[in-house]
């Protein structure tokens, strides 16, 4: 089996970019490694302290942070980093060209009860034009050099992207590496899978309460097929399902919380996932827009999402036209 650095080699990835990804592996096999010490690790449970989300910060959440955000800036190569822990953007070498952005631990609510977590991750370019902190990172997904993410599951798995399709790496432990073990990832077009937090049902927009009930309808209904339903609180655990067998994958905006109708960070959760989505042939929306079009305003901007098998979003995307609802200003 191929090693990672050959892989990228092969890909035309420059060495420097490749040397990111690298970095960011080596701080994933620490993340790996104490994830499955668990409790023998003493970082299980959480901290006295609240990120600038209000989430009450789990201990490996801190320690995934800056485990990530010291081996990046050591490398030289990384001129900013942005991460869903910390406050604002933390520059680095002035010099160099890359911005990485990432959500150290996403699905961290699961670390307690043993569940699959993942680190996410995007490398953008420094822009051509001045900027400065925050400006730095509000590029469109389009912009995206490579996009990924660390499956902290059964098995420690790599999926990313540099724009040339998905390739999918699992930790060999023994010999510390990432192996490819699967080439290139195409999503069926069609699914019988939905995934979505059912109890914010009644907080949804009526386009969305629709779609769903329509697939809870199953054979009896309009969709006449049924459908099977997975919600693994963990985005990088879902969207590895869809990537792996299909499905739609959903965190719409909902007016359970008036001041945060949307959940999903653009930057760092819906934005690499979407480029991924797209590279293996699925579609990835907020209800109204391409989330990869997406101008962000600010680099914990949060986003409606509904991704994954691309006769499946854009069956759901129909909804939202048939329904006009007022378009929310959040969304
Ligand atoms: P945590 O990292 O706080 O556990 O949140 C994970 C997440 O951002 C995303 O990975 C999940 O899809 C979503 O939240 C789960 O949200 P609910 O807990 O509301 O289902």
């Amino acid at each position: 089996m191929q090693r990672l650095i050959p892989v990228l080699n092969s890909d035309h990835v420059p060495l420097h970019l490749i040397s990111v990804i690298n970095t960011l592996l080596t701080a994933a096999k620490e993340i790996s490694h104490r994830l499955h010490q668990g409790s023998l690790a003493g970082t299980l449970g959480s901290t006295l302290d609240a990120n600038i989300q209000g989430e009450v910060q789990k201990k490996l959440d801190v320690v995934s942070n800056q485990l990530i955000k010291n081996m990046l800036l050591e490398t030289g190569l990384v001129h900013a980093v942005a991460s869903e822990e910390e406050d604002d953007v933390v520059m680095g070498n002035p010099d160099a060209k890359y911005l990485v952005a990432y959500d150290p631990l996403d699905g961290s609510s699961n670390i307690d009860i043993n569940g699959a977590v993942g680190t996410i991750f995007t490398i953008l370019e420094k822009p051509d034009h001045p900027a400065e902190g925050t400006e730095l990172f509000l590029q469109t997904g389009d912009e995206q050099l490579a996009a990924g993410y660390i499956l902290y599951g059964p098995s420690t798995l790599l999926v990313m992207t540099t724009g040339r399709g998905v390739r999918v790496f699992t930790l060999d432990h023994t010999v510390g590496e990432f192996l490819l073990t699967v080439d290139k990832i195409t999503i069926p077009q069609d699914t019988q899978e939905f995934g979505i937090n059912m109890s914010n049902q009644r907080f949804w927009l009526p386009p969305m309460q629709q779609y769903i009930a329509d697939l809870l309808a199953g054979s009896t209904g309009p969709r006449k097929k049924d459908f099977n339903m997975r919600w693994n609180a963990a985005m990088v655990s879902d969207v590895h399902r869809i990537l792996t067998r299909s499905g739609i994958f959903s965190y719409p905006m909902d007016y359970k919380d008036p001041k945060k109708p949307c959940k999903l960070r653009l930057l760092y959760e819906a934005m690499p996932m979407s480029f991924l989505m797209e590279q293996a042939g699925g579609r990835s929306s907020t209800g109204y827009e391409r989330i990869m079009s997406i101008q962000p305003t600010h680099i914990h901007q949060r986003v409606s999402v509904i991704m994954g098998s691309r006769n499946e979003v854009d069956t759901c995307l129909g909804y939202f036209k048939q329904h006009p609802c007022t378009r929310p200003d959040s969304i």
